[in-house]
């Protein structure tokens, strides 16, 4: 193959290397409504060269299939076959601005899905048999058993459902990442065993997913690196939460609500959670661990630190700088990390058993504590729920956080009643805002409003809230969540009727 680079070294059996054909060929072998599994989770360790190859092929002969990844996967794969036409349905999280925009205008069907129940629903048979899984492989071992690259979201799950598989071998993921995956797939019902996973650190699986040479259909050379995400700067917003944040967790550990070293913590993606990460490379703890789904690059300024002792993900999900950074000190980032399928890593089982202290974002929060992660005044989608959902319901202490202005301050993220809830006030400990810190543990809804107003939301809404919430309270006589539904709901549409609603896409 003119100018494909050489994987022959990284095919641990010459006899197969029959099985190595162009990206072109590879795609030919989808059919129309095929159900194609794709590895990846963010933008990472996704294929390139055959879902490119794909959209070129669905532009001139016009057809859809069905696409199901870890999380959210590169522009090569979601903007190719989204711009092609080429999507009917996907599942079970995105980032893309062209495929939010043709979800919202109900031209793809979206499932938004916890990222944790996806594998073990694909398992069970929830949606149909899956023709094809395409898979991003550092290398294939003698048994025809894969390598994974920098993430492994739910790509175990798709390789034992998958009829065929294509493996794609990136050339630009370093031999060396082979041991730091840690593959355990969990039986179904009635058969599951607990998952003996005690510590954030603990190997309880195989370093290679097992395929077979039986299962693979092609195997494609590709040179494309990850897309990455560019970090932004850390803006004042971000800072002021992040020092919300630790101040909080410090009180803690002094209160010895929390150990010296805290709880394994999770932390979402964007940059107030990489804000939080990387202050506590200045803070007073040592010894942290992590267990999360998203590895950024303030994590590994805290291994560098020397602040880590381990942490579990799925991905390695870096700025480009951050990972030109993480392959060339992979002996080095190898010895902390491991790297687990998302059934494992956003595992509720094991999250409640470590005690996760989970730091998500919201779009909008309302004073009694419920929290809307995922659609812009109610009905357009952003990205999803992602694995927000796993770590707040499970964790031992979930907190959100915020800016408490959106669009240049033309809305409040703090208001009376979320126009679409992701998170229940039951799984909120903690909201904090630029602002402020709410602890609404062990509040009732009407003291949680108060905290929350007084805490969290801009000065510039405050008056406007409080007044939301004392007319609710003469309103209702005192009820238990007082609101006034029409106010309440009126709230959101002023946004919508002004036209301060249209969202850009953050792409994550
Ligand atoms: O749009 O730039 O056009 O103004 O939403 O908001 O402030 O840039 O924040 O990039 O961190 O994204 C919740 C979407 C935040 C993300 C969310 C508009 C805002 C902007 C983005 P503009 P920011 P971020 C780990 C766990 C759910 C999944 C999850 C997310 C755009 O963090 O998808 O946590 N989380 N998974 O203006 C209207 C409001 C708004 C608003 C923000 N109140 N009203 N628009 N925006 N607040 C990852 C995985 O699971 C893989």
């Amino acid at each position: 193959m003119n100018g494909a680079p050489d994987i022959t070294t990284r095919i641990g059996n010459k006899k197969h290397l029959k099985l190595v054909t162009t990206p072109e060929q590879a795609a030919a072998m989808i059919h129309p409504s095929d159900t194609v599994g794709m590895s990846g989770f963010t933008p990472t360790g996704y294929p390139k060269a055959v879902p490119l190859a794909l959209a070129k092929r669905i532009e001139k002969e016009h057809f859809k299939i069905q696409v199901f990844t870890g999380a959210s996967v590169g522009d090569e794969l979601d903007g190719a076959l989204v711009r092609a036409g080429g999507i009917s349905r996907r599942y079970p999280y995105q980032s893309n601005n062209d495929l939010r925009q043709q979800i919202n205008t109900g031209n793809i069907a979206y499932v938004d899905m916890h990222l944790s129940v996806m594998p073990q629903q694909l398992r069970s048979g929830f949606f149909g048999k899956m023709a094809f899984a395409i898979v991003e492989a550092a290398a294939l071992t003698p048994d025809g058993d894969i390598i994974p690259t920098t993430s492994l979201g739910a790509t175990p799950t798709m390789v034992s459902q998958a009829n065929k598989v294509i493996v794609e071998i990136n050339v630009t993921k370093p031999l060396e990442l082979a041991g730091m995956h840690d593959i355990y797939e969990p039986l179904n019902p009635p058969y599951r065993r607990p998952i003996p996973i005690a510590r954030a650190g603990d190997r309880i699986g195989l370093p290679y997913i097992k395929c077979g040479w039986d299962k693979i259909a092609a195997i494609v050379p590709c040179d494309i690196p990850d897309t990455g995400k560019a970090l932004g700067a850390i803006d004042d917003d971000a800072k002021a939460m992040s020092k919300h944040i630790i101040k909080f967790l410090q009180e803690e550990v002094r209160k010895g609500a929390l150990p010296y070293n805290l709880l394994p913590l999770q932390s979402g993606v964007g940059s107030v959670a990489n804000a939080v990460i990387t202050g506590l490379q200045h803070s007073v703890f040592t010894d942290l661990s992590v267990y999360t789904e998203v590895l950024q690059d303030g994590m590994l300024d805290l291994i560098d630190a020397g602040k880590i002792d381990k942490i579990s993900t799925t991905a390695i999900s870096t700025s480009p700088e951050g990972t030109k950074r993480f392959f060339a000190n992979l002996p080095a980032y190898k010895d902390k990390i491991v790297l687990r399928p998302q059934e494992i890593s956003n595992n509720p089982e094991v999250i409640r058993r470590l005690g996760v202290i989970s730091i998500n974002t919201a779009i909008e929060a309302d004073i009694y504590g419920n929290v809307n992660s995922s659609h812009v005044c109610g009905t357009k989608i952003m990205n999803g729920i992602g694995g927000a959902g796993d770590f707040a319901r499970a964790s031992y202490l979930s907190i959100f956080c915020t800016p408490s202005i959106a669009k240049k301050g033309a809305i409040s993220s703090i208001v009376p009643m979320c126009s679409h809830i992701d998170h229940t006030e039951h799984d909120v400990d903690v909201i904090c805002t630029e602002q402020g810190l709410a602890d609404l543990r062990g509040l009732s809804p009407i003291e949680r409003a108060r905290l929350i107003i007084r805490s969290c939301a801009n000065p510039k809404y405050r008056e406007q809230l409080t007044d939301y919430l004392n007319r609710s309270l003469e309103a209702t006589n005192l009820a238990h969540i007082p609101h006034i539904l029409k106010d309440a709901l009126s709230w959101h549409q002023r946004f919508i009727d002004t036209g301060t609603m249209e969202e850009k896409s953050p792409n994550i």
